[in-house]
């Protein structure tokens, strides 16, 4: 199953709400792909989620819920390493001495750092500001080759590859540089109520948002209250920011084309249109659900994995760090 041959995939979502659409289209549903060809670790990054300030009982409740949602959408814990990262502590270890390879003007222009300080200005704390350098280490501990995210997350990745860089000059051969690995139809799913905004897990709007959770009833009256636009053509283009992510959610649920979707709904209005992207999303959903309610009632069972996937993520974490050490000059 694991060798040296086949080339490895990390990837990691934060336990820091309930997951939307977004998390699921952009992120996780494309992660059982890699699970045959590729060494696959997938990680919940709880010390990512600490860097705003979250409610413990919540925080420990949503840490096994998100391993239960990655199982749930397909990820078998025998064929992919599945693992809490506060349970690998080389990843604030190895964070820290990326810290001191990042440069603050870097960090700087992240956007996800303005963008959340912008909303958390009562705690703009140096976690928020150095989240990047840990991602880092998350993805470089591994020897990751490849790294599946939403668009939001490339410039993350840039500075990844950047750091991997420099520490390679400085030190020779150490860190395998990683590339992206975004999935161009879904790259980006927006909020329903602002179409031109992310959809985020953590948007106080839950009406602009769709959880891989939520009921059917939810999902049908979400999506009809979707923001469109007054010219009432389903047809995908620029200008129709609102209408134009409903289709990529309906296509990403019914394998159908722009084209296809743009000739089902020709002549009809937005109701029946939205009916149907509720229909395709809820039935998509389902399944995801239904596997999800099964595993989260067996704690035992989400722990023996946790604990499982935890050894063997640390045995690659040990031999990247042990590498680093020395290259650094650390004392054995
Ligand atoms: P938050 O709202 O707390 O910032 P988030 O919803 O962006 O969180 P993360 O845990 O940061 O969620 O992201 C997990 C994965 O989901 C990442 O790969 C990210 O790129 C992807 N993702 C998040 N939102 C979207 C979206 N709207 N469209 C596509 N991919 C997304
Ligand atoms: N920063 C990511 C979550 C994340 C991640 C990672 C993704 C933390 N470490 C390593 C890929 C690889 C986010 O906010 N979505």
């Amino acid at each position: 199953m694991e060798n040296e041959i086949k080339k490895t995939v990390f990837s990691g979502v934060q336990p820091s709400g309930n997951l939307t659409i977004g998390n699921y289209l952009g992120a996780i549903k494309n992660f059982p792909r890699f699970s045959e060809e590729y060494n696959t670790f997938f990680c919940v990054v709880d010390l990512h989620a600490i860097t705003v300030r979250q409610v413990p009982a919540e925080l420990r409740r949503r840490t096994y819920e998100t391993l239960a949602l990655y199982m749930a959408a397909g990820l078998d814990a025998t064929k992919n390493t599945l693992f809490v990262q506060s349970h690998v502590p080389a990843h604030a270890e190895l964070g820290w001495i990326l810290d001191c390879y990042t440069m603050f003007g870097e960090l700087s222009r992240m956007t996800q750092f303005k963008d959340k300080s912008a909303k958390n200005a009562e705690n703009i704390n140096a976690g928020l500001f150095t989240y990047p350098a840990l991602m880092a280490a998350d993805i470089l501990l591994y020897k990751t080759d490849l790294v599946p995210v939403g668009v939001d997350q490339k410039q993350h990745l840039e500075l990844a590859r950047d750091v991997a860089m420099r520490f390679n000059q400085v030190y020779g051969e150490t860190f395998t540089v990683p590339e992206p690995f975004i999935s161009e139809d879904t790259m980006k799913i927006m909020s329903l109520a602002e179409p031109t905004a992310k959809m985020s897990k953590s948007d106080p709007n839950q009406n602009a948002v769709v959880y891989i959770l939520d009921t059917k009833d939810d999902i049908m009256r979400k999506f009809k209250r979707a923001v469109t636009d007054s010219d009432c053509t389903v047809r995908y283009s620029p200008d129709k920011a609102g209408v134009s992510n409903l289709m990529t959610v309906y296509r990403a649920f019914t394998g159908k084309s722009f084209e296809e979707i743009e000739r089902e709904f020709d002549g009809r209005g937005y109701g029946d249109f939205k009916a149907a992207v509720g229909e395709a999303c809820a039935d998509g959903l389902a399944p995801v659900r239904a596997e999800f309610d099964r595993l989260i009632a067996d704690k035992a069972y989400l722990e023996t994995v946790m604990r499982e996937g935890a050894e063997r993520a640390a045995y690659h974490a040990r031999k990247t760090m042990s590498k680093v050490r020395r290259k650094i000059g650390f004392v054995n």
